[in-house]
């Protein structure tokens, strides 16, 4: 009986601790649509009222020492409406496990007037760590294996695919659980970011502390009794 709610106990935490550590897809408010993308170059998938969004790569293992070098446009919560929202030197993603999601916003580009989309991703129980807008980041994330192998990528160096923080913005919450975006078309260009979440620490630890909490005095009944 002991042996059996030791097991049981054993593959709980083994549970909380490897990870559901996907905690689901984010949520979704405003001009944002799920919906995975196996082109993302530009006038591959176009519209004018909404962004796309997608699972590109899910508890990718990211390890600076071993896979190349990649940077990020910020990695702090607060509002990023203009170019010196951003930190002047980009920070370095650091290693961890990570669900990578893509956010595609490619209007037609015969529009008339200014096609804009503002949205809002909740992430829940996940946490944003960083996030990348800016042309060049994107190319990094891409060369250092950051991306979804099955997805048509635009050519490194495409200065058209990154967010113009003066018109574009985002915003990371104080809680890192969700990211709003406001992207507007300019010319024939069209936006892009990439955003970088992991599991909420505390959840795990919660949740592993519950389960011990839960177990330790049924073992310590049974052995009262048996
Ligand atoms: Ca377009
Ligand atoms: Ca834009």
């Amino acid at each position: 009986m002991n042996r059996s709610l030791l097991v049981f106990a054993c593959s709980a935490l083994a549970l909380l601790a490897t990870g559901d550590a996907s905690a689901g897809l984010p949520t979704l408010s405003g001009d944002l649509e799920m919906l995975s993308l196996t082109d993302v170059t530009e006038g591959a998938n176009e519209d004018n009222d909404v962004a796309r969004v997608f699972l590109e790569q899910e508890h990718f293992e990211y390890d600076p020492n071993g896979d190349p070098p990649t940077v990020v446009d910020f990695d702090s919560p607060g509002n990023y409406e203009i170019v010196d929202d951003l930190p002047l030197v980009k920070p370095t993603l650091p290693a961890g496990f990570y669900d990578i999601y893509f956010i595609h916003f490619d209007p037609f580009d015969d529009f008339v007037g200014l096609p804009s989309v503002d949205g809002t991703l909740n992430f829940g129980k996940q946490r944003i760590v960083a996030v990348s807008a800016v042309g060049s980041t994107l190319d990094s994330n891409e060369a250092a294996g950051l991306m979804d192998p099955m997805v048509m990528y635009p050519t490194p160096g495409d200065g058209g695919r990154g967010l113009e923080f003066d018109s574009d913005f985002v915003i990371l919450a104080s809680d890192r659980h969700s990211l709003r975006v406001g992207l507007q078309a300019v010319a024939a260009g069209y936006d892009q970011l990439r955003v970088f979440v992991v599991p909420e620490p505390s959840t795990l630890i919660l949740g592993a502390m519950g389960v011990v909490g839960l177990i330790v005095p049924i073992i310590r009944r049974t052995r009262r009794i048996t």
